[in-house]
């Protein structure tokens, strides 16, 4: 007994001699593929977080749902399950209107107003997330969302009855309005649901359409840019606040790093991802006048359909970004 007391004393005054003081490490799921470029620009959030602090705080990241599953990574982090994760914001559409924003089709269809949008809904989508005691480190978004499907369309009406992948209420809704039959499938499993003819349409990125080899299964993009959707990373606030604040300091400097790389990863992606899928006989086009057309009727649907959920401060949210245009 009293030999091993000894024996951890001596340990103990080793171990920071041995390794640097203190370390805290951080899990980190995240729902996309290894391969996609916003797990590729967390990974490198996480060196850098690592670097500035001298190995202090390491993030371990888990892509394409590995450790918790797409649907529950908010509650985790909530929870303090895990100190911090990304996810879609519209996945939590159904808690708070400010979440479904970015995802009404056609409100802002560019990269510029993309972000204007962000600027304009920022304050009110830190605050609802703050609310359930987690602090936003960036967000970045999804290239322009687009049509995938198994046959050449026309019009939009050859969508009826389509099984029309969906990722998010916004996604069900427009499938819905399309008169197709929406059904939820996360990213890893959607080859699976392919396969199998569960679902036979998709509307997402060019980027996922790579990811998942969307030329096994469908012929036909039609980059319709319809809504830039973006993800966002939280962490867990007291996980922050338990942080020295030189560490907490070094994390939100690379978060704010992340986010100005990720906006442009996202847009370089596209361009290249576009390419790779042509290269897979993906035959892809912006669709027709009278489908975009159709799809945008939806959209306005959509969008007053959000303004009367938002109420007042939604509008207020619309107005600023209209007048940053
Ligand atoms: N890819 C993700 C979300 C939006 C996108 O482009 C998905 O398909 O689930």
């Amino acid at each position: 007994m009293k030999l091993s007391r000894t024996l951890l004393a001596v340990a103990l005054f080793a171990l920071p001699a041995a390794s640097s003081l203190a370390e805290t490490v951080w899990q980190m799921p995240t729902p996309y593929p290894q391969a996609n470029f916003h797990t590729q620009n967390i990974e490198q959030f996480a060196k850098d977080v690592e670097a500035a602090t001298d190995g202090e705080l390491k993030i371990v990241v888990h892509p394409a749902g590995s450790l918790i599953k797409h649907a529950e990574i908010k509650n985790a982090v909530r929870a303090g399950q895990v100190e911090i994760g990304e996810f879609i914001i519209s996945s939590l559409a159904n808690e708070d209107p400010i979440f479904a924003l970015d995802s009404v089709p056609f409100v802002a269809t560019s990269y510029e107003d993309a972000g204007k949008l962000y600027q304009a809904s920022k304050a009110d989508l830190s605050a609802a997330l703050e609310r359930q005691r987690m602090t936003p480190l960036f967000s970045v978004p999804w290239p322009g969302q687009g049509l995938y499907t198994d046959r050449p369309i026309e019009i939009a009406a050859d969508l009826q009855g389509a099984r029309m992948r969906a990722y998010s209420p916004q996604t069900e809704r427009l499938a819905q309005l399309l008169e197709a039959i929406p059904t939820q499938v996360e990213v890893p499993d959607l080859a699976q649901a392919f396969t199998t003819g569960r679902v036979n349409a998709m509307i997402t990125s060019t980027s996922t359409g790579v990811n998942t080899a969307a030329w096994d299964y469908l012929t036909n993009f039609y980059d319709v840019s319809a809504f830039l959707p973006k993800n966002i990373v939280v962490v867990n606030t007291r996980a922050l606040q338990a942080l020295s604040p030189e560490i907490q300091a070094a994390v939100l400097d690379a978060a704010g790093k992340a986010e100005a790389r990720g906006w442009s990863m996202s847009a370089e992606d596209h361009a290249a991802m576009r390419k790779v899928l042509e290269e897979h006989g993906i035959i892809v086009s912006e669709g027709s006048d009278e489908l975009n057309a159709s799809l945008m009727e939806v959209g306005a649907q959509m969008a007053a359909e959000w303004s009367k959920e938002a109420g007042a401060e939604g509008v207020a949210i619309l107005e600023t970004y209209q007048n940053s245009k």
